[in-house]
């Protein structure tokens, strides 16, 4: 592949425009929070987190880049992201997962690592290639599955709660909720099985 065709490749058709970094118009809302995956065929699997994000509404843009298919992209993407405004980074990878790991090590920006569960090791791999980083790169990991995306969600949205009041709050609601949900859950269980 000739330079000419490579960068074309990377960057995209047209003067100096990256594919990679979002070209913002003044209508599109600055997200705070990006999504990565290593793989489209993650997305099912960690689609709790952009529904929790929506929920509370928290401004994020979703990408898939691979650290090992795309590496180019990702130092590009993550290099810039803090000057865009994104505030928290959530990677989610399966396999020998080192999507957050590497995003950890072009950013000072926090990384929440979701481990994807799939392949010969249904996640075990990746919970251990996220949560195991190296002292001094630190990555947030939460759990494998629905509930550690969702987890990577609410993580997140603690972070930007710090400088947020009416994020703060629509957060503490949200854990109320939660709360009453057990108690209906008790109260018809009682109901159900009382003699
Ligand atoms: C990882 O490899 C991705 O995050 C995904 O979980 C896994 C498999 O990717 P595909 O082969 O489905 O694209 O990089």
């Amino acid at each position: 592949m000739d330079v000419r065709k490579w960068k074309e490749y990377r960057h995209g058709r047209g003067a100096g425009v990256s594919r990679v970094v979002p070209q913002k118009t003044r209508k599109t809302k600055m997200a705070q929070v990006a999504v990565l995956m290593g793989s489209s065929s993650d997305l099912p699997k960690i689609q709790s987190c952009m529904d929790t994000l929506k929920k509370l509404g928290v401004s994020f843009e979703v990408r898939v880049m691979s650290a090992h298919r795309t590496p180019d992209m990702v130092k590009e993407y993550i290099g810039g992201a803090a000057a865009r405004g994104i505030r928290v980074i959530i990677a989610a990878a399966g396999g020998a997962a080192h999507l957050a790991g590497v995003c950890a090590s072009h950013t000072i920006l926090p990384v929440i690592g979701i481990p994807v569960e799939g392949g010969a090791l249904n996640g075990m791999d990746a919970l251990l290639a996220t949560v195991q980083m190296p002292g001094g790169i630190p990555v947030a990991t939460v759990g494998v599955g629905s509930g550690g995306a969702t987890n990577a969600a609410l993580l997140a949205i603690q972070i930007l709660a710090l400088n947020d009041a009416e994020l703060a709050s629509r957060f503490a609601a949200d854990r109320a909720a939660r709360r009453q949900k057990v108690l209906d859950a008790d109260e018809a269980m009682l109901k159900q099985y009382s003699n």
